[in-house]
């Protein structure tokens, strides 16, 4: 059975999960409408991957004698300027998903639930995993700079990374 604390802390990244999936999901819509069919293929791809975050917490805590809680959502940003800036984003918002997984590992010490604890290490793997890729496009992109070439096979090799999950 799941701690109060523990079940509301795994509902809160219950909510983060599906947010990052409509985050990504933006993305992907801008990069599809700025003609980066590419981009936009790989962030779609991200965006189902964070709902499938989402649905094994979601399952966790229901298997686990909690009540996962279906939120309403912040609403995304629509425009992200550049490509370089909106990879930018997609780095630093998944730091910030690393760090909630480390208060949530954090909790489930706190709280002795060791098989929240053990549930949660395929969070941190993944998590580690896609830190790397998202630093890995974003270094690219920046060492393209405005090169319109480089642009173009940029946009046409993303596709292939890809996280395992
Ligand atoms: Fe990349 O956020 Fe899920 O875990």
């Amino acid at each position: 059975m799941l701690s109060k604390r523990l079940e509301e802390a795994l509902n809160k990244q219950i909510r983060i999960e599906a947010e990052s999936s409509q985050v990504y999901l933006s993305m992907a819509s801008w990069a599809e409408v700025k003609g980066l069919e590419g981009v936009a293929g790989f962030m779609y791809g991200h965006a189902d991957e964070e709902r499938m975050h989402m649905l094994k917490l979601v399952k966790y805590v229901n298997e686990r004698g909690g009540h996962a809680v279906v939120s309403d959502l912040k609403a995304p940003e629509t425009e992200f300027g550049t490509l370089q800036k909106m990879l930018q984003k997609l780095f630093e918002h998944e730091v910030f998903v690393s760090q909630s997984i480390n208060e949530l590992v954090h909790i489930t010490l706190d709280e002795k639930d060791y098989a929240t604890h053990n549930f949660l290490q395929w969070y941190v793997a993944e998590q580690l995993e896609e830190e790397a890729l998202a630093r890995t496009v974003l270094d690219k992109i920046n060492l393209i700079g405005d090169d319109k070439g480089g642009l173009y096979l940029f946009d046409r090799d993303i596709q292939q990374l890809t996280v395992e999950s």
